[in-house]
């Protein structure tokens, strides 16, 4: 059986990093639907991610995307994230919403258009250097909608001539992750579609190219945790974007949609004992209905909870049953660790830790919501700016 100091230990090391853009407003192509107290600057959402970070203790850190977060001065905001209490995290680039990249950003058949594209990677790459940020986090929207209106192979040669430039002028302690994702906006061929192409182009780059797995960005039916083991015994997983679907990308709460699935995958992370070994386990969730921050930090707790009955799992006797080809004894062992309530133990770690063991119920008690709502009156609420 697991050690249970040390299952406590390895939650209590889970830290798991929340996008700026979940406390703005976000929506469909039909409708975004405003809230009342929702952030207005990159400061603001900082202070709602530091909330979630108050409650869970879990949260220490906030990505950022570029432009939605620009800001005059970087290490100023580093500044005032640190004095909230958390630390900025991944830098998103957004290649994705120019006039200009309409036929594609860095795979795009005009040169100008692709340095354009290039210039603003770099520019993302100046900004880590003034937040002290580890990780450039690539998600390229480009791709084509009909087949023939361009040629595939050479727009993964313009992918590789601008991943590398961007790769060389990382500093010693950055690191690039290549998301991929299957369709959307591009409808018939998407130019970093699968983890196999991210994990080709990661291989070609360098040791600091590694995968980024947005669990939302799959065919229905994939496997996702296959390529979680095979990307850790290849040492190029580099980070999550976690959160749930029932259909396509439909960036629902980590856990909501697929519980089973989220254990299965903090599984293989557990049994490649890389719970901290760098991994970034982010979110990556659009609120388009209901409230953002407890709607976040109920994402943290789902994330934990998966955790915690993967850390469960009896090792030794799954290990056993294997080897014996005991098909149900092995998937029983399985099943035990996921069928196990978890939620006392975490509110125990809670307890002890200072915290409230209901986060959720903490926050709603805390007032900040309503606080928000009253201060947050005027001034252009923050959103995809799409
Ligand atoms: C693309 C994506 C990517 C982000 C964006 C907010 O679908 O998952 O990670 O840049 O969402
Ligand atoms: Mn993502």
């Amino acid at each position: 059986m697991p050690n249970p100091a040390n299952v406590r230990a390895a939650l209590r090391s889970l830290e798991i990093e929340t996008p700026s853009w979940a406390y703005g407003n976000s929506g469909t192509r039909f409708k975004v639907f405003a809230q009342a107290g929702v952030p207005r600057t990159p400061q603001e959402k900082i202070a709602d991610a530091a909330q979630v970070h108050r409650f869970t203790g879990s949260a220490p850190s906030v990505a950022l995307h570029i432009p939605w977060d620009r800001v005059d001065d970087f290490t100023e905001l580093a500044k005032y994230t640190h004095d909230q209490g958390v630390r900025i995290g991944a830098i998103n680039s957004n290649v994705f919403q120019d006039d200009d990249y309409k036929l594609g950003s860095v795979t795009n058949p005009d040169p100008r258009v692709r340095r354009k594209a290039v210039r603003h990677l770099l520019d993302c790459v100046d900004i880590m250097d003034a937040t002290g940020s580890r990780d450039l986090k690539l998600w390229f929207s480009d791709g084509i909608n009909y087949p023939g209106q361009d040629d595939l192979r050479d727009r993964q040669d313009r992918l590789a001539e601008a991943l590398r430039e961007v790769y060389d002028r990382l500093g010693p302690h950055q690191r690039m992750l290549l998301e991929y994702k299957l369709f959307e906006p591009a409808f018939y061929a998407t130019d970093v579609p699968d983890w196999g192409t991210s994990y080709a182009h990661c291989v070609e780059l360098g040791p600091r190219a590694t995968v980024c797995i947005d669990t939302g960005h799959h065919a229905p039916g994939t496997n996702i945790e296959f390529i979680v083991a095979f990307l850790l015994r290849a040492g190029r997983l580099g980070a999550f974007d976690f959160n749930s679907r029932f259909y396509a990308d439909d960036d629902l709460m980590a856990g909501a949609a697929d519980p089973f699935q989220l254990f299965r995958i903090m599984y293989e992370i557990v049994r490649a004992d890389s719970l901290s070994s760098g991994i970034a386990f982010m979110l990556d969730q659009c609120h388009n209905i209901e409230a953002k921050i407890p709607a976040v930090i109920r994402s943290v707790l789902n994330v934990q909870e998966a955790t915690a009955k993967a850390l469960l799992v009896d090792r030794d006797a799954l290990r056993a049953a294997q080897l014996e080809g005991d098909v149900l004894g092995a998937n029983a062992v399985l099943m035990d660790a996921y069928n196990t309530d978890v939620r006392p133990l975490l509110a125990e770690l809670r307890t002890e830790d200072g915290l409230d063991p209901d986060p959720v119920g903490a926050y709603r008690r805390s007032g900040y919501g309503e606080r928000v709502v009253a201060e947050r009156v005027g001034g252009q609420q923050a959103g995809w700016n799409a």
